[in-house]
């Protein structure tokens, strides 16, 4: 396998989807060498069959807004690969959601299963919804109707949907509430749940601390302590919250967030106290970060990134290609030691080829972001058998699962100098265990 030729026929056959080559190229590169020592593979064709998914949805979804007036979005779900489990990811609710996206999540997404150590193949789904601005009553209405579509096409040992940008728990219960109408079943046909039905303990968590436990194996491989070290965090919903609190636990100082209007710099750092505001602003009052300036009496910076600002570690945390190479470069310069992703793809590839020139400690998503979907996987197990454990025992069974990702990054990613190639040893790691599953599997 040739992996510029490779990915040089898929953006032929797909020359509108430059996120998914995105993600495909970063794989191929990657996993070149170790996929050549296998002829069988070659034989098999499996690069192609690894990299096109096995089916894609994609449907209208009508609703009726608060007017009385009929709006129509497009909607997808995007089933790449069931090899080792049942087809699980997130879905997103976002005005920029387009097939390349969703192609480009459910692909990383594949092998970001397969590191947690859990059986679940990779799906991504979602629709050009955007949540925000609307209604409590719309976003029902929304929910329900993109289930009335997508319930035939997924089930708890089918494909188990859960949480990505704009789908929190709120929209979760509405469509596992109309998927259990539908299906007339109380599976656990989503996770993310409630706790009152079916939901884990730790799962709201689960990314954002995930990704911290992550970035303290990296850090122990050089010797460094987390607290008092500085953070910049981008986003500020699902992820970006539990990453502070997380780092705030670990006596790190998380000082930035941010959303799409622009990023707040707080020089005192963000506490658990003002953390609690940012809860509310964001899960109830689904306000904007601006107003945490206004509240706190700091720094806002509209229409741009926290990037520039001085720190000791990055966590993007809102959304892919937020960090591109002049970003990176400003990063590297200002001194930063490590940069750990919570958000899938965040850095563009210049950006990641700055981070690993410079030989910082660079997580990529599909290892470090893992911990959310672990827990989902947790969630799958603990409804299968219809207990709930205790968030001592879902938090233990995270920290083992991220240790574990971190030691096989470590395995597979360590350089001839040394340098943990974190990249190289995700997406071997990942690759492997998907490819083994399905040459056993046969060509199917
Ligand atoms: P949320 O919807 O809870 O939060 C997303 C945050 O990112 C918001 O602050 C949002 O701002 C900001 N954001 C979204 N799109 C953009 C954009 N185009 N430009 C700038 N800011 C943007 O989503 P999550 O926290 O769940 O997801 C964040 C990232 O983490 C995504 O990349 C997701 O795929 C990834 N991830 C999520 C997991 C999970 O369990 N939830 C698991 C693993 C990865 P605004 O309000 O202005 O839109
Ligand atoms: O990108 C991701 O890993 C998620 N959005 C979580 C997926 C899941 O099924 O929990």
């Amino acid at each position: 396998m040739n992996a510029k030729n490779v990915v040089e026929s898929l953006k032929k056959r797909f020359p509108n989807e430059p996120e998914y080559l995105q993600a495909v190229q970063e794989v191929l590169e990657s996993i070149e060498d170790v996929y050549n020592q296998h002829p069988e593979f070659e034989k098999a064709n499996l690069i192609e069959r690894l990299c096109i998914p096995d089916r894609i949805f994609t449907f209208r979804v009508s609703w009726v807004d608060d007017k009385g007036n009929v709006q129509t979005n497009m909607a997808y779900r995007v089933q790449h690969n069931m090899a080792i489990g049942p087809y699980k990811g997130g879905i997103r609710f976002h005005s920029s959601v387009n097939l390349s996206i969703l192609k480009f999540l459910a692909f990383e997404q594949t092998f970001k299963n397969a590191l947690t150590t859990l059986p679940m193949g990779g799906a991504k789904g979602g629709s050009d919804f955007s949540p925000r601005g609307k209604s409590n009553n719309e976003v029902m209405r929304f929910c329900q109707a993109y289930l009335l579509e997508l319930w035939r096409h997924i089930g708890p040992d089918t494909d188990v949907p859960a949480g990505d940008i704009g789908v929190g728990a709120r929209e979760v219960g509405y469509m596992f509430g109309m998927y259990r109408k539908l299906a007339h079943e109380f599976t656990g046909t989503f996770t993310g749940k409630g706790l009152e039905f079916g939901g884990s303990l730790i799962r709201p968590e689960a990314t954002g601390y995930g990704n911290v436990y992550f970035l303290c194996s990296m850090l122990a491989t050089r010797g460094i302590d987390i607290k008092g070290k500085k953070c910049l965090v981008s986003g500020s919903g699902n992820v970006a919250q539990y990453t502070c609190e997380k780092l705030i636990q670990l006596g790190a100082i998380p000082l930035t967030l941010s959303d799409s209007n622009g990023y707040i710099y707080d020089p005192d750092g963000i506490t658990q106290e003002k953390l609690e505001y940012v809860k509310d602003l964001k899960q109830v009052q689904r306000g904007r970060i601006r107003e945490y300036a206004e509240k706190y009496g700091c720094k806002y910076v509209e229409g741009a990134r926290p990037w520039g600002e001085k720190a000791d570690i990055a966590l993007p945390s809102a959304t892919q290609n937020e960090i591109n190479g002049a970003d990176a470069q400003k990063l590297v310069d200002n001194g930063i030691i490590a940069v750990a992703e919570g958000a899938n793809m965040p850095s563009t590839p210049e950006a990641i080829a700055i981070f690993q020139k410079a030989k910082l400690l660079y997580s990529p998503g599909k290892a470090s972001n893992a911990g959310g979907v672990a827990t989902s996987g947790l969630e799958m197990s603990q409804n299968s058998e219809r207990l709930s454990w205790s968030s001592e025992e879902v938090d233990a069974k995270l920290k083992g699962i991220m240790a574990n990702i971190h030691a096989n990054c470590v395995k597979y990613g360590t350089e001839p100098d040394g340098y943990i190639n974190y990249v190289k040893g995700a997406n071997i790691a990942g690759f492997m265990k998907v490819a083994k599953a399905m040459m056993a599997q046969g060509i199917i």
